[in-house]
């Protein structure tokens, strides 16, 4: 076992005060992976004190190009350190290598690497203006760092998430207070390490671990010198966030959960529908918020498309997260696997016909301890049953028939999520139509889950707050103020 994770304060590793602990089990076969220093509020509000400190030290008035220039030392710093992370991410999440290598760890330097650029490129608006003296004004607008940010995270893409956050917020000048998922806790921490060895400032990135409500995320998310807070995760815990952020009317940005619709109409490129729809409803272990739980498939390919997908479901690589040739992981933990598993007995009470899996796949010995489930198929499930409306998180997916294009709008809509769809259709017309008419904040056309980091990123309803990304990230990550000057 490694040694105990220290919460990072003020750019040192901190024993919390109280002497607490959590354990860290390894989700592929139940080992203690790791302690971890639980924070209380003592470290909290030291971990706030040192950003704000930051904030109004060497950060706060360090020039764009400085601050750009860290930044960049951070992600080339990642880089380098890929293989590190790669093990830390894996021994928390139990992912599969080939997932970790190709999507989570390279997102953490592209995810700096964007806004670095895009807040060296902003420029600030300026206008002039006509007075009664006719000696007129020239109004412009400064963007300036929100403050200290409290940054909290979910476990299902712990770095690509904490680095979606931190890109923009630092290369805004803000300082940072992250508490990671308990169940995900050492990357984050790693790269608050990371950026210290690179020279950025004490102060900037501070971690506390700990669980949400009576613990550090209660903590920081009440703490009245966090500025704002910016949080991904479920939608239960936004309502708890929102309600601390209340209090001081602090912003928040709010990515949440999902119970997403992928539609197959009956042109699509076969191939390449089943392609995106298993990798939407399996990747990851379905532990995605842009998974797909709800497929709809029209009349005449579905039989068809539901033995490609049996199939393609039945062909996953279910084994070691370091094996190369693995392509379905546990899912995080025990407790997270008896919600599933709870929901695969609620389908089958509530009609569903089980296409494959449904259960808990034999793993070797070595393996036993993991919380391992079946990639799950259903059929049959009618709308209004509660398995179709709440999110899973695991992964499985119902798929159903549908005969029309207003159907299928009306039937993908009836949701009070409102985060992503996936259409597969080669009629470009339709496509465009039904981008219009469906009510997410993310949709993609023969396609999932393809990124560029420049667009708005969020949901509507249920399923957020806001948007991230591009000049969104940076709107919400600064605040702009308008100065006028008489001439
Ligand atoms: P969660 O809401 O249980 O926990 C997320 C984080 O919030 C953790 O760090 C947790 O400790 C903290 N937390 C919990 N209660 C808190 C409180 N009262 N105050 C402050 N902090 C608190 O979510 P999870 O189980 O870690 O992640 C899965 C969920 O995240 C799913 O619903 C998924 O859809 C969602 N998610 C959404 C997106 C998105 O971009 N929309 C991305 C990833 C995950
Ligand atoms: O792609 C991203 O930038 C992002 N934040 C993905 C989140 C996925 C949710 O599970």
């Amino acid at each position: 076992m490694q040694p105990t994770l220290l919460n990072f304060i003020d750019g040192q590793s901190v024993v919390a005060d109280s002497g607490r602990t959590f354990d860290r089990l390894s989700p592929a076969d139940g080992s203690l992976v790791q302690r971890v220093s639980e924070a209380g509020a003592v470290e909290v509000a030291a971990a706030v004190a040192a950003a704000k400190s930051a904030l109004h030290g060497s950060w706060g008035s360090m020039d764009v190009a400085a601050r750009a220039s860290l930044l960049h030392k951070l992600a080339d710093a990642l880089d380098r350190d890929t293989e590190r992370l790669l093990r830390a991410e894996i021994a928390d999440t139990g992912k599969p290598i080939a997932l970790a290598q190709g999507l989570d760890i390279p997102r953490g330097a592209a995810n700096f690497r964007v806004f670095i650029d895009m807040v060296k490129a902003a420029h600030e608006a300026s206008y002039r203006s006509s007075t009664p003296d006719g000696r007129g004004a020239l109004h412009y607008t400064l963007r300036r760092p929100k403050g200290v940010i409290a940054v909290i995270c979910p476990w299902n893409l712990p770095f690509l998430n904490v680095t979606w956050k931190l890109g923009p917020a630092l290369a805004c000048g803000n300082t940072v207070v992250v508490k990671p998922s308990e169940e995900t806790p050492t990357t984050a921490t790693m790269l608050a390490q990371i950026a210290r060895d690179v020279g950025i400032p004490d102060g900037v990135i501070n971690v506390v671990h700990g669980y949400g409500p009576g613990s550090a995320g209660e903590f920081l998310t009440r703490h009245p010198d966090v500025s704002a807070i910016t949080f991904t995760g479920e939608t239960r815990t936004g309502t708890a966030i929102m309600k601390a952020a209340a209090e001081g009317t602090r912003p928040v940005s709010f990515e949440l959960g999902g119970k997403n619709a992928g539609i197959v109409f009956a042109d699509c490129d076969f191939d390449a529908a089943v392609d995106g729809i298993m990798r939407s409803a399996f990747l990851n272990s379905g532990q995605v918020c842009l998974g797909t739980e709800r497929v709809y498939v029209e009349r005449p390919i579905f039989d068809r498309f539901v033995a490609a997908m049996k199939s393609r479901a039945e062909a996953q690589v279910i084994g070691d997260p370091m094996d190369p040739a693995t392509t379905f992981g546990p899912l995080i933990s025990h407790e997270h696997r008896d919600k599933v598993l709870a929901y695969f007995d609620r389908a089958r009470q509530q009609g569903a016909t089980v296409v494959t899996g449904g259960g808990v796949p034999t793993m070797p010995p070595a393996l036993a301890g993991g919380a391992w489930v079946q990639p799950t198929i259903w059929t049959g499930l009618d709308d209004a049953a509660s398995v179709m409306r709440e999110e899973i998180f695991g992964p499985c997916c119902n798929i159903a028939p549908f005969d029309s294009e207003d159907e299928v709008v009306l039937r993908a809509n009836d949701t009070r999520y409102g985060l992503a769809t996936t259409v597969w259709t080669q009629n470009l017309s339709r496509a465009h139509r039904i981008a219009e008419r469906i009510e997410v904040g993310l949709v993609w056309i023969n396609s999932w889950w393809l990124r560029d980091l420049r667009t708005p990123f969020g949901g509507s309803g249920l399923s957020g707050i806001g948007r991230e990304g591009g000049e969104h990230s940076l709107d919400f990550y600064s605040e702009t103020r308008s100065v006028c000057v008489k001439l």
